[in-house]
């Protein structure tokens, strides 16, 4: 029985879907891609990598339209409890993300290092690397502030509140009830995790940016727009949480860094 699965949400990747997945498949026996309603050539390009690479289990599920990245999360999630997998290892599928540190994040998560946890989170400012880009400043900006107001909020030690590069064990997604489509997901599921006392950690990762005029799509390119909805939605998610019994952590929740 294979316990872990690698899975990558997908929007238009065509030019590194499958390098990507090349680099994936040296580390993973079993590959769901979301494929997010692309338009370009990337369900061609998945289609012929599955014929090319028998050895190497590939799903793909197919979103008919484009519904955003959190959408593509919550399939990974739901497929990943449907095939009953103990841990689930996301990453992005634009070259951002390193395949070669997959082992890491489910050793981290299976507990060999850190005694088992809830969810391993990339943090690509725990530890600068050799090589390392600069990052758009704005995102800087945001990411910064978000990952802080968290922290305040949330009483948790996140370094990078938006990195994709993520371990889950499987049977804490289960308690999961994410409603964001979009880029805020992230932040949603953070809030969730922290009211419901999951255990947490960061592990380092490169910074890496590839297209530093990457969109996010309409209005979001605008930071106050981008800033305005990621409090729309903290807000939103706390709240939902408290409706249902929660209240917010008072303690500092155990978000431990586990550097590599
Ligand atoms: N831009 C975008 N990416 C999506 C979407 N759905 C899935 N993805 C994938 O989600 C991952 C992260 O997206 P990206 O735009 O790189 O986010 P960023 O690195 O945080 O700016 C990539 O693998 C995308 O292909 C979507 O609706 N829009
Ligand atoms: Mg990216």
């Amino acid at each position: 029985m294979h316990d872990w699965l690698a899975a990558l949400p997908v929007y238009n990747e065509q030019n590194f879907v499958a390098t990507v997945l090349d680099e994936v498949a040296r580390y993973a026996n079993r590959i769901l891609v979301v494929n997010d309603g692309s338009t370009d050539e990337t369900a061609e390009r998945l289609l012929y990598w599955q014929r090319s690479r028998p050895d190497c289990r590939l799903e793909v599920i197919h979103h008919a339209e484009n519904r955003g990245y959190g959408a593509a999360l919550k399939s990974a999630f739901e497929y990943s409890i449907d095939q009953g997998y103990k841990y689930l290892v996301t990453l992005d599928c634009d070259g951002q993300h390193q395949p070669k540190r997959i082992p890491r994040f489910l050793s981290a998560c299976a507990g060999a290092d850190c005694g088992g946890v809830d969810i391993v989170s990339g943090s690509r400012y725990l530890k600068q690397y050799e090589g390392d880009s600069q990052p758009p400043s704005e995102r800087l900006y945001i990411n910064k502030r978000i990952t802080s107001e968290l922290n305040e909020q949330l009483n948790l030690r996140l370094t990078d509140a938006f990195c994709g590069f993520k371990a889950y064990r499987v049977e804490a997604l289960k308690l999961l009830d994410i409603q964001d489509d979009g880029y805020a997901m992230p932040l949603e599921l953070w809030v969730q995790a922290a009211m419901r006392g999951m255990r947490i950690i960061e592990i380092p990762v490169p910074l890496i940016y590839l297209d530093l005029n990457r969109s996010f799509g309409g209005a979001l390119d605008q930071a106050e727009k981008r800033l305005h909805y990621y409090h729309e939605v903290i807000a939103r998610s706390v709240k939902a949480m408290q409706d249902v019994g929660f209240s917010l952590p008072s303690y500092q929740s155990s978000v431990q860094g586990c550097h590599r």
